[in-house]
Parts: structure tokens; sequence; C-alpha cells
């Protein structure tokens, strides 16, 4: 195993060589063969990876992105590349322009948005470009007015069309909104999911990935695109869904990534001189209040809501550790969490790998070991906890977490996710997001900065 493992200057030329390679010209495609299309959260942590070798080339992704937004201010999870034909549910089964007029006609999208990690993005990509100075730090000082004013936009549309009632979580409509698709966070509120007269389809996933055990099952799937039925039926009209769709749940993982972002955003606008930094803060501090308040005394673990049921989705997920993204529990509650995090049941169980975050704890009846959002430990996940740590001061644990995924990505392949306990690679290897992770783990010249 050792002699497979690549020196730094190795990984972080063969990370950059992966984002080049998946380069779709003016986008990065999530994955070359499973996800030849933008994905938003792709999107925004990608453009970190190219902020390290490419800063021009990271703000033309964002743009990318950014053309894809509706005129509700939602930004679509994904902008489809009009030259690729390979992934199923494509623009046509969306078919978003043909029920809304606020979907754009061109680029086709998706009609569901993901958690909103793009102002983190910006305010790393901004941090970078400091770093390295000189033509790198004005072309981003250029550019930022413009991303600006759309982050700004999105960050309305989610606090008003996604929390309607002020509690400080945000509602989604699809497990695909929350970017952990089949994660047993999802199983009660899928349950109720009864599928109607779908129309066929045929899975292009199951063609790139040929174990079946790693991706989500037939049942699952057909949920996912009845939803996707029931959507275009309330011609995507977010007040129509939240009254009729199957599924809807708070997401609390979402709802952290938001708080800390409009954190960052309020930075932004301050930088810039903007008016609106109090109305981001103060989202901060809503949403930061709705995701310290779900945290269940039993687990110890924050929850999400079945909004249909009105019943809290039980489940031991990463996503639970919520409130170390965005803060706000009392220092001793946060001790206390940060101590579950690195207990037994996650990156201290004695069976794992590497000492990084799996998707599931293995310590919980849930867990599958290959089955994608069900066990599986994903890179990006956990640099994303470590740089959204680091963000809010707790070095310790984030260092822990960095050296930890950097030797999980020392096999070199960037796959997807990991089997957390043998370190086998799965799903697709050359996942952009994981090359963009061990970009910025590499070569990010102070975390604290
Ligand atoms: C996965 O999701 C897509 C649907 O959006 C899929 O399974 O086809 C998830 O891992 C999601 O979080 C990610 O953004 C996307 C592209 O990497 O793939």
């Amino acid at each position: 195993m050792t002699s497979n493992v690549l020196r730094p200057r190795e990984l972080a030329c063969r990370a950059a060589y992966v984002l080049r390679g998946n380069s779709a010209g003016t986008m990065t495609r999530a994955a070359p063969d499973l996800y030849p299309h933008q994905w938003s959260w792709d999107a925004a942590f990608v453009a970190v990876g190219l902020a390290h070798v490419d800063v021009r080339r990271a703000c033309l992704e964002l743009d990318t992105l950014f053309a894809g937004q509706w005129r509700t201010g939602m930004l679509p999870h994904i902008v489809f590349d009009p030259a690729e034909e390979g992934y199923f549910p494509g623009p046509d089964r969306w078919a978003c322009a043909d029920h809304t007029e606020d979907a754009p006609r061109a680029p086709r999208t998706s009609g569901i948005c993901q958690p909103p990690v793009h102002a983190l993005a910006v305010e790393r990509i901004a941090q970078v470009a400091g770093q390295r100075g000189g033509g790198a730090q004005a072309q981003v000082a250029g550019w930022l007015p413009s991303a600006y004013t759309r982050m700004l936009a999105w960050h309305r549309y989610l606090a008003s069309h996604r929390d309607p009632t002020g509690v400080g979580l945000l509602t989604i409509y699809h497990g695909w909104e929350s970017g952990m698709d089949n994660s047993p966070r999802w199983d009660a509120a899928y349950a109720g999911v009864e599928v109607g007269d779908l129309p066929p389809y045929r899975r292009r996933d199951t063609t790139v990935v040929a174990d079946l055990s790693q991706r989500p099952t037939q049942q699952e799937y057909d949920r996912y695109l009845w939803i996707v039925e029931e959507l275009k039926r309330a011609n995507f009209d977010d007040g129509r869904i939240q009254e009729t769709a199957s599924f809807l749940t708070t997401d609390v993982f979402m709802s952290a990534v938001f708080a800390t972002a409009n954190d960052a955003l309020a930075g932004l606008a301050r930088r810039l001189g903007k008016s609106e930094a109090d109305e981001l803060a103060e989202y901060a501090e809503r949403f930061r209040r709705g995701v310290v308040a779900t945290v269940d005394p039993v687990s110890g673990l924050a929850l999400d809501t079945d909004l249909r049921s009105g019943l809290p989705l039980v489940a031991e997920t990463l996503a639970g550790f919520a409130p170390l993204i965005c803060g706000g529990l009392s220092e001793a509650a946060e001790q206390q969490m940060t101590r579950l995090l690195e207990s037994a049941r996650w990156t201290g169980h004695p069976s794992l790998r590497h000492p990084v975050l799996p998707t599931t704890s293995p310590a919980s009846a849930d867990f599958r070991a290959r089955a994608y959002w069900r066990g599986p430990s994903w890179p990006v996940i956990n640099w994303f906890f470590a740089l959204a740590l680091s963000r809010r001061g707790c070095t310790d644990c984030a260092d822990r977490l960095r050296g930890a995924t950097l030797a999980q990505l020392g096999d070199g392949s960037l796959a997807e996710y990991y089997e957390p306990i043998s370190g086998e690679a799965l799903g697709s290897l050359d996942q952009s997001w994981s090359a963009a992770a061990a970009l910025d783990l590499l070569l990010a010249r102070d975390w604290s900065d």
C-alpha cells in the first residue's frame, strides 16, 4: 500500500491534471463519465481548487454556474452542458423552462438546488488570490462585485422561499438537494413517497458504476424520479411545492452551511461597502439558532425534521455535526460534540482505515460500507468540515481532519468516495471535487488566514 502513496507534489500535479481533463471549456464536469455536467456545490469547491492554479478559470467556473441562476434567485443544482447527453435525468426530463418562466431557456438547468457553499468558496478564492497577490488578486477584486450581487439574490431566495416561517432551517424538496442523496437521514421521508404514474426511464449511473451495491436502489431511484414529476406538476413554484410535494423536510447540514455562508457574504458586503451586511448577519444568526435548536440530547447530534409527519428524522450521519460548521453552541456543548466526532462512534472508530468522518457512523445499524452516502467517507466533505472548523478557530480538530483526508487522498485515485474500513477507492475516479480538495489541502498557505 505504502508504495502507491504519491508525494505531495505528485498528488498536486495529478489533481491539477484531473481538473484540466474534466474541463469542458467554461465548466468543469463533476466527474468525467458519471456526472458530465456542472453541479452547483461541486462547482463551488472546484473553483477553490482552480484558484490555486488559475484564478481566472476559477471565476469563470462560477460565472458559468451563475448563468443558470433562476429569476427567483435560485441557483440550480445542475447546469447542463448542451454538448453532453450521458446523464439521466437530463434537461429534457427536467424540462424546467416548459413549466416556469423563472427558469432560463439557456443554459438549461435542473429545477432544484444544493447546499449554498458558494459564498464560502468565494471567500476562500479571495484569500488564495490575496496570498498570491499581483494579477491574481486584481482579477478577483474586479470580479467580486458581480459575484456578490448574484450570491445576494441566491441567499435572499433561500431565506425567504426556503424558510418562509423564519425558524432558521431550510426546507428541501428532494434528497438530491441535500447533496447526500441516499443518506439514511431521508429514509423515513422517502418511505412516505408513493410513486404514481412514472414515465419510463433508463438509469445511466449503473452503466458507469457497475457495482450496484454502491448506488441507490431501484426503489430509491423511482422515488427520486417521481418527485421530479411532482415538482413539474407544481410548475416549480415554491408555494405550490410546499403544499403538494410528498417529500418535504428541513435540512440541518444545509442550514448550517447557509448560516456560515451568510457570515462570509456579510464580510464581503462590508469589504465592498454594500448596505446589506446587517441583513446577511441577521440571516446568519437566525440559521445558527435554528441549527442549534435541533440538537438531540440522546444522540448528541443535530437532526432534520420530516415536515410531512412533523417527526424528527433520527439517523447517525455526519450531518448531525452541523453546529460545528456554523457555531452557536455553548462552549461545553461544542466540546462535547467535538469529542463525539473524534470518539469510537466516528473518526476514532477502531476499524477505520483513516480517521476521517464516514457518512454514517460505523456503529449505527444504518451503516453500509460501500453504499454511497450511507457509509463511505468522502474527501470533499472532510475537507469542508476542516475548512469550516478552522474558519471558526477550531484548528486542532481541523488539522487532524486535514492530515487524515490527505492521507486518504494519497493513493492518487481522487475517488468520489472511499470504503472507510478497507480504504478502497469507490464511485467515480478522477472526481473533480476530490481533486479540488486535494489542491486546497496541499497548496493553501495558511488555513486560518
Ligand atoms: C451526486 O448526485 C447526483 C444527483 O444530483 C447523482 O447521484 O446523480 C451527489 O453525490 C451530489 O452531492 C453531487 O453534487 C453530484 C455530483 O458530484 O453527484
